[in-house]
């Protein structure tokens, strides 16, 4: 199976998962069920969803109980998209090629989706059974995660002293501590051993970095028709990227490096890890 057909099949299940879990739009208050509803069901890849539910599936774990797990996952990563194209942060007006949801329902109700996402992500995280699951989830998320991630972001804008340590700060964990957390969800749903964990969390990061230097490229040389958002931002803002710190070539090589690194992790694990090494590839071959 090729890596888009499996995300095709984990992005159709988790997106039923969804469609059941969330409420419906005629709830009351009518504005933020609605605005739930537009963000979450707006096309992402499911990405991170696949890695997670892959990463069981590699340890041979329930098919059934990883769903609320990875559908959580990607909970807190469309509540992070909200927030990142706020007027405060990035200012975007497309994501997923439709307009981004400050703009169709307000500032307001965009800051409160993100907030009740994170809300309803916890609630599907704590279904599962090992609590280790939600702890990896938070910590991925909090100030030495993704938060402390995107302020390193926020306060790089416009410097022109940033340095290699610095970027590689910001994509680590604005980005790739959440890739990495969903791997190891997966691998935490299906009672792998601690040392399986620590390698699957290995995997997570090297191919959690490659992902953010890759869309640092798509940045560059896409178009917002490809890929559902507004391209150039980055240049636009003097964002930290890696194209500006290390040049456009040596990203590329980097983030093939860092392909070919996590796919030689994957050999010393114990684990049937064809469809990870798939998903590793999607990451450099990936055009959207
Ligand atoms: C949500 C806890 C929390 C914090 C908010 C705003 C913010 C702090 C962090 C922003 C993090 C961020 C948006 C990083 C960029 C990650 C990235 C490369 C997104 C694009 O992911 P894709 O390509 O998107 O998987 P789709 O649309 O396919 O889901």
């Amino acid at each position: 199976m090729t890596p888009e057909e499996y995300l095709a099949i984990q992005k159709d299940r988790v997106n039923k998962y969804l469609e059941m879990f969330l409420l419906p739009e005629t709830i009351k208050p009518v504005s933020i069920h609605k605005a739930i509803r537009y963000s979450v069901f707006s096309g992402g890849k499911r990405f991170r969803a696949a890695l997670c539910i892959a990463a069981c599936e590699a340890f041979n774990g329930d098919q059934v109980r990883v769903i609320p797990v990875a559908s959580g996952l990607e909970l807190i990563h469309t509540y992070s998209l909200i927030h990142d194209d706020l007027p405060c942060m990035d200012d975007d007006d497309l994501r997923r090629g439709q307009p981004t949801l400050h703009r169709v329902f307000g500032e307001n109700i965009a800051v409160l989706a993100g907030d009740a996402l994170n809300a309803l992500a916890f609630n599907l995280v704590s279904r599962a059974e090992d609590c280790r699951i939600i702890r990896v989830l938070a910590d991925a998320i909090g100030t030495e995660g993704m938060i402390g991630g995107q302020v390193a972001d926020v306060e790089s804008e416009g410097r022109s002293d940033i340095s290699q340590d610095d970027v590689m700060f910001i994509h680590t964990h604005k980005t790739a501590a959440l890739i990495k957390a969903g791997l190891e969800m997966g691998a935490i749903t299906a009672g792998a051993s601690d040392e399986d964990l620590k390698i699957t969390g290995e995997f997570g990061s090297l191919i959690g970095l490659a992902f953010q230097i890759v869309d640092d490229i798509l940045d560059i040389e896409s178009s917002s028709e490809v890929l559902g958002k507004d391209v150039g931002s980055d240049e636009l803002q003097d964002k930290a990227t890696f194209p500006k710190v290390f040049g456009l070539d040596h990203s590329k090589e980097i983030a093939r490096k860092m392909i070919d690194d996590a796919v030689a992790v994957l050999t010393r694990l114990h684990a049937d890890t064809d469809i990870l090494q798939g998903l590793a590839q999607f990451v450099i071959s990936r055009v959207y």
